[in-house]
């Protein structure tokens, strides 16, 4: 239904680009027809203590799998960041930061002063016996200390594990033990929307089911008293009083690790995701700069947390790498009011914003008003990650935040893939609302059939990816079969995305979701995304949540969650008027067969909406509903489960 509607690239876009539809389509076939010198060409675009002579040396098939990216090469991450700009961007703004209470005051730091703070931090950490290789876990609020921290241990070839500050304890223990950590970083407390988050008394429970921890380090940033065990903790203000700014830089393979992040688990336990040094860096820079036609010291604000790859690859590396100015926001988009985020884009003339479809809708669900009190006229381009947009939201995005005037840039990835592997180049693609449009240079997806079949033309299925790109993840943390089989084995050679997936007339791919949330109604495969974008549609709706349930005709019946707008109520009468409207949306095939009105949808901290509990809701499996710690409010499931639809 969208797929007619397109919206041409901007004509000013289209002038100052560096990177037009021609100049996309020379990048593409070049990356894919000589990869070898495509991508020691684009290694020149990072500062090596030794270039690489070889690209990439990958197979995917099982008797001689394996991944590396410039295996010959040695540089250091942090060096590329911070330090290679120095000379030229010393007193430029590298980081600003803008705290949770707009009352309090923003901070900013130039490259030259990030490189002191990174080196201060650097040499606390050796001076608490970190080595290269060692692991340290990150445990904090969104603050530039966290950002000082994962480029000190860069600096010094220290592994991060950055565990988001809003898992509990327990999440945060199982993180430590994984990868066998013993250090962590963190603060007394954190502040998101105007509350504090006890992040020093988590670490002091987790400590107890985290044997390895043997050392805590601790920024001051409440000064709320806590806890502080002798021997085992320490104010980071005190060990930086005794620390120089001034620490040598360590040379990494290539190949070397620079982190571990732990996959949401929304299945299963949670798998430590390994990314190295070289063909991660030049993958969250390359596609930093070509997604965003990112060109330095443009001001730009990717809204994530650090705690996701999302912040690692976008408020970081990327950025960072390409000489740029990001923006680290410590709160939450709609606090004090709504317009927070706006207000935020006018206080620091932010060109580019990044954010997440979870947040927009939440956003949109306040009205225009919030939006339009502010000015926003600095805004150029704005972004969207984490799940499949829905046109409405798309629509709104773009008219009532951009004004008609920025490219929507829809970035599908995956922390296993490092940076963004599909998405439109803003002076190059037509935009369609919902799509994430096209294969990034290098990036190789084919749609392939239950069996494997490759299909071709318009088609629709699992998403893989044919060939490796220098941003893949390497392994799983001390689980190298687990990488194998969970990614490669069940397409032999490719790499499977786990995400539903479409192809239009235009070549265009359409992500239809998890496959896992992929439902079969007589016989008619269904993405849920597609029916939640319909319901979406509806004036009275604000979010849905769309599962399979069996039904004993059909094989698979609809059963829709739905979240109404402020000030709409729920009655039997909007049920059935919601059902005729997804039926005249999307047809009868995807009429639902139960809506349950939902105050609230079971999410995890990362917004994503846990569809293993409401699948299990919807099929009247409650007894045992699994592991729902890892969720932001786990009593909406309390909620949903004595409201089930019949
Ligand atoms: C970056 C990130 C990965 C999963 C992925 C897919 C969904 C992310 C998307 C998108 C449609 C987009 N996803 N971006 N789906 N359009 N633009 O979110 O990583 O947290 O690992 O999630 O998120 O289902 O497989 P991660």
């Amino acid at each position: 239904m969208t797929e007619q509607e397109s919206y041409p690239v901007p004509a000013e876009w289209a002038a100052r680009t560096q990177v037009d539809a021609a100049g996309y389509a020379s990048l593409y076939g070049r990356a894919l027809g000589d990869p070898g010198r495509f991508w020691l060409e684009q290694a020149k675009r990072l500062d090596w203590i030794k270039r690489p002579e070889i690209a990439g040396d990958w197979s995917f098939n099982e008797d001689d799998f394996r991944i590396a990216w410039f295996p010959d090469g040695r540089l250091n991450v942090a060096a590329n960041c911070v330090d290679r700009h120095l000379k030229t961007r010393g007193d430029q703004t590298a980081i600003i930061w803008e705290p949770d209470d707009p009352a309090d005051a923003a901070r900013r730091f130039t490259y030259a002063e990030l490189h002191a703070e990174m080196g201060r931090f650097a040499n606390v950490l050796k001076a608490a016996g970190v080595r290269k290789g060692d692991r340290v876990t990150i445990y904090m609020p969104m603050i530039p200390e966290a950002a000082f921290a994962m480029l000190a241990c860069a600096r010094i070839g220290a592994i991060h594990s950055v565990v988001f500050g809003g898992f509990s304890p327990e999440a945060l223990a199982g993180r430590i033990r994984d990868c066998d950590s013993s250090i962590v970083i963190t603060a007394d407390e954190g502040r998101r929307g105007g509350r504090p988050v006890p992040l020093k008394a988590n670490v002091d429970a987790a400590a107890g089911h985290a044997p390895s921890l043997k050392t805590v380090i601790v920024v001051k940033v409440t000064g709320a008293n806590v806890a502080m065990q002798d021997g085992r903790d320490h104010w980071y203000e005190d060990l930086a009083s005794r620390a120089g700014t001034d620490c040598p830089v360590e040379p990494m393979g290539a190949e070397d690790p620079l982190f571990v992040l732990y996959t949401s688990g929304s299945t299963g336990k949670p798998k430590g995701v390994l990314h190295t040094s070289g063909g991660y860096l030049l993958w969250a820079a390359l596609t930093h700069e070509l997604t965003f036609d990112y060109r330095a010291p443009s001001i730009y604000w990717c809204a994530a947390d650090i705690g996701w790859v999302t912040g690692h690859s976008y408020i970081l590396y990327g950025p960072l790498a390409n000489g740029g100015t990001t923006l680290m926001y410590e709160g939450v988009p709609n606090w004090p009011t709504a317009s927070r985020i706006w207000e935020v884009v006018d206080r620091h003339k932010v060109e580019i914003l990044y954010t997440a479809p979870t947040a927009l809708r939440a956003l949109m669900r306040e009205g225009d008003a919030p939006v339009q009190r502010t000015s926003r006229a600095s805004l150029k381009l704005l972004g969207s990650v984490g799940e499949p947009i829905n046109p409405e939201a798309w629509r709104w995005y773009h008219h009532v935040v951009g004004e008609d005037r920025c490219p929507i840039i829809d970035t599908w990835w995956q922390t296993e893939t490092g940076g963004t592997l599909i998405a439109p180049l803003p002076g190059a693609t037509a935009l369609k609302p919902g799509s994430a449009t096209l294969p990034l240079p290098g990036v190789d997806p084919q749609i392939v059939d239950a069996v494997g079949n490759v299909l071709t033309g318009e088609a629709e299925g699992n998403l893989v990816i044919a060939r490796s790109w220098p941003g893949q993840m390497r392994t799983v943390w001390g689980d190298h079969a687990r990488f194998f089989q969970t990614y490669f084995s069940t397409y032999k050679g490719k790499y499977f995305t786990g995400d539903g997936c479409r192809r239009d007339a235009d070549g265009y791919y359409w992500i239809t979701g998890r496959v896992d949330d992929v439902i079969n109604v007589s016989g008619h495969r269904m993405g849920t995304a597609e029916v939640e974008s319909a319901l979406v549609l509806h004036p009275k709706v604000a979010e849905a949540a769309v599962v399979g349930f069996p039904h004993d005709i059909k094989g698979q019946g609809i059963y829709a969650y739905v979240t109404l707008n402020a000030n709409e109520e729920p009655s039997d009468a909007l049920r059935k008027e919601l059902v005729a409207w997804v039926r005249t949306e999307i047809g009868p095939i995807a009429s639902p067969d139960a809506i349950q009105f939902a105050p609230a949808l079971p999410k995890t901290r990362s917004g994503k909406i846990m569809r293993r509990i409401l699948r299990k809701i919807a099929e009247g499996d409650t007894s045992n509903l699994g592991d729902v710690s890892t969720l932001a409010d786990p009593s909406v499931v309390e909620h949903l489960v004595a409201n089930r639809a019949a």
